[in-house]
């Protein structure tokens, strides 16, 4: 619904092909590399966002629970960015629902930031583009950047200290014959937060020195990859960097890992199905959940195969998905 002060917008998650690991200022969320993503259309967070010139303090709502002081704070520091563009103060109500497996590695936080800043900028009517909500979502999370743009979406890394030029751009609506199966091994919060993770890997691992330049040559292979609607290869170069980024933090020190057994089994099956000429591609992020990259017209199969080893409820298949989306009462 979207009356005065109020807006409500639903936003999709986004799983990086080529990651984003490592930050270069930390206050301002600006990244060490640039990334790459492909959002998708199964997890996505819906808020409303309603500033109330009557109430006496922020509220968060999550999941229809109210959220205490720490949780609400971060939700505040985020719309003052936005209170400060408008040049008001007034108190907000903040009301989401996440249709994410909350931290379990499917970045809910890049779902969440997204359409806070969607809506805040739609309750205060400041006409700001998706690039420039790109800017604000970034400094709500990291990989919030992306999810302003659906399909294939790079977040450039910028220059120096400037905020203004780290923001996501869209490549390509990833309209052709490319999803995910997502394998969902455990949906408990993560015991290492991407955001120490990667501090702890940029600061202790010998093999991170390597990292910025394998992002600027996996960057520089994909993108032309992407545009040719080249399966195989975009598969093979994000299937690589994924494994250089996990290759990295088991090198920090002390090493650490957001690999579990099952994980490894999903790793398997993968290269089995490719074995048996189903082209497919895994990636992890910052939790032991498998994403594997298929063509949409081979998921079926791909299904199949890991019915054998996982419950069908840990089995779910995104499509591409969009940008976020005005949710109209
Ligand atoms: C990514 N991840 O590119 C990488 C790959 C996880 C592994 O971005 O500190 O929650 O809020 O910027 O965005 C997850 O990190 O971290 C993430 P912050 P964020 O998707």
């Amino acid at each position: 619904m979207n009356s005065l002060f109020k807006s409500s917008y639903r936003a999709f998650t986004n799983i990086a092909l080529i990651k984003y690991w490592g930050k270069r200022h930390e206050d301002l969320f600006l990244p060490l590399t640039s990334s790459l993503s492909l959002t998708l259309d199964a997890f996505y967070t819906d808020t409303t966002v309603e500033f109330k010139p009557n109430a006496k303090a922020d509220v968060f709502i999550l999941d229809g629970v109210q959220q205490g002081v720490e949780l609400t704070q971060k939700v505040s520091q985020f719309v003052d960015l936005f209170r400060e563009t408008a040049g008001m103060n007034m108190p907000v109500t903040v009301t989401s629902i996440n249709h994410v497996p909350t931290a379990a590695g499917l970045a809910s936080s890049a779902s969440a930031f997204a359409a806070l800043a969607s809506a805040c900028n739609g309750a205060l009517g400041l006409g700001l583009d998706n690039r420039a909500l790109s800017i604000y979502a970034r400094q709500g999370s990291g990989s919030a950047t992306r999810s302003l743009f659906g399909g294939f979406v790079v977040w450039h890394k910028g220059e120096g200290e400037d905020s203004q030029s780290s923001y996501a751009e869209a490549i390509d609506d990833a309209e052709w014959d490319i999803g995910m199966l997502v394998v969902i091994i455990n949906q408990q919060q993560k015991k290492i937060s991407s955001r120490v993770g990667m501090a702890h890997t940029r600061d202790t691992s010998p093999f991170y020195a390597m990292w910025p330049s394998e992002v600027e040559k996996d960057l520089a292979a994909i993108i032309p990859a992407i545009e040719a609607h080249d399966f195989e290869t975009v598969g093979e170069i994000a299937e690589h960097n994924a494994m250089k980024m996990h290759a990295s933090i088991l090198a920090s020190n002390p090493s650490f890992t957001y690999f579990e057994p099952d994980s490894l089994v999903a790793m398997a099956i993968v290269k089995e199905l490719r074995e048996q000429g189903i082209a497919c591609y895994v990636t992890m992020d910052a939790g032991p959940n498998v994403k594997v990259i298929g063509r949409l017209s081979e998921m079926d199969q791909i299904i199949a195969r890991f019915k054998h080893d996982f419950k069908a409820d840990q089995l779910i298949v995104a499509k591409p998905g969009s940008a976020p989306i005005e949710l109209k009462a």
